[in-house]
């Protein structure tokens, strides 16, 4: 009878210990096992291309260009837009081919005045993304990812990965105009991808000829002084201006630095304006991104796995509380079998 007891006690102490082992192995595993993290949104980046014919122009171009993204990988927004006179019956189009020369990007034929969106994850300058297809881009000879106009293809441009190297540099077109009986900037704010940059403006009167209304591109210093001019441009005359935005605050222009003129609503951008429109609300401004960064939303709460491996922690704690009972009961040698107390008459 002891014998059998003692035997049963051992038992129960092998069992006890497996038990352990087993759940002890379980809860480390857990704690070992790597928390796996959510792979981080990609960010995206929204972009307008105009492509024009200017006056004296003798093909098409893409403004601005380069496009120039922050990073990769980013998803770009590319809306284009021919921006040709309503009169012209020019259509334009944004092709963009793979390695081999086929087009795999392709906006459709444009007429002017009509625009389209496309968009493109940018995984590497090497691997681009278009309607669920991935393919290795057609590249310009300095690395930018090459797209061009399909009936015009003297009009190229290029993506290129802002910083990196030298100043980035973009070109783009600023068209002044008449709007709703108002004298406005067509497309009043310049979206920088970066500073500092090189920014050459080319700013072109959109006016008709028969309106004989002209308009300046102008920046002036935080006092008011101007600093850089275009003159006054009669309609369908165009310039072109080029200057280094060091930051927001400070701009350098043939060799001489300025703290720029901000919007007088407190925006954090450089103003630019027509001298002669600027009391009618002729603004326009210059800012630095319409890049928007992945977007993580804190969550409450614990991970999942790290409120399992609680829970099995705890478990495995209360488990063992148990085990820890019979073995000590079981090893002690007061321990009878509660059958024997009640065969005894005992409680
Ligand atoms: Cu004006």
């Amino acid at each position: 009878m002891e014998r059998a007891r003692a035997k049963e006690g051992r038992g129960m102490r092998t069992l006890a210990l497996v038990i352990a082992a087993a759940l002890l192995t379980v809860s480390v595993g857990t704690l070992v096992a790597p928390v796996e993290a959510a792979a981080p949104p990609t960010p995206s980046y929204s972009v307008t291309v105009f492509e024009v014919t200017l006056p004296n122009a003798t093909a098409p171009a893409f403004s601005p260009n380069p496009v120039l993204i922050p990073e990769v990988p980013i998803i770009l927004n590319l809306t284009f837009l021919n921006n040709d006179n309503t009169s012209s019956t020019a259509q334009y189009n944004v092709t963009v081919d793979n390695t081999t020369g086929v087009p795999v990007v392709w906006t459709g034929p444009l007429s002017a005045g009509q625009s389209a969106t496309v968009r493109l994850t940018i995984s590497s300058m090497d691997n681009v993304t278009y309607l669920g297809t991935s393919f290795r881009p057609s590249l310009t000879t300095s690395g930018g990812i090459a797209f061009y106009d399909a009936p015009h293809p003297a009009a190229t441009g290029e993506i290129d990965l802002a910083g990196g190297g030298g100043l980035p540099h973009l070109h783009t077109i600023v068209y002044g105009n008449t709007s709703n009986g108002q004298p406005r900037f067509e497309n009043p704010i310049i979206t920088l991808p970066e500073v500092p940059i090189i920014l050459n403006v080319t700013f072109l009167n959109n006016q008709t000829v028969a309106s004989l209304v002209a308009h300046t591109f102008t920046i002036a210093d935080s006092k008011g002084a101007v600093e850089i001019d275009s003159g006054l441009m009669a309609p369908q005359q165009s310039v072109s201006l080029q200057f280094t935005v060091n930051s927001l605050t400070n701009i350098t222009y043939k060799g001489v630095s300025f703290v720029p003129q901000a919007p007088s609503n407190g925006t954090a951008a450089i103003q630019f304006y027509c001298i002669p429109h600027q009391s009618l609300g002729m603004l326009g401004m210059i800012v630095v991104g319409s890049f928007t960064p992945p977007v993580v939303v804190p969550q409450k709460g614990v991970l999942l796995r790290a409120y399992w491996i609680g829970m099995i922690g705890i478990a495995a704690m209360l488990v063992w509380i148990g085990i820890s009972y019979f073995v000590i009961k079981s090893s002690s040698p007061h321990f009878k079998d509660h059958s024997e107390h009640l065969r005894k008459g005992l409680p």
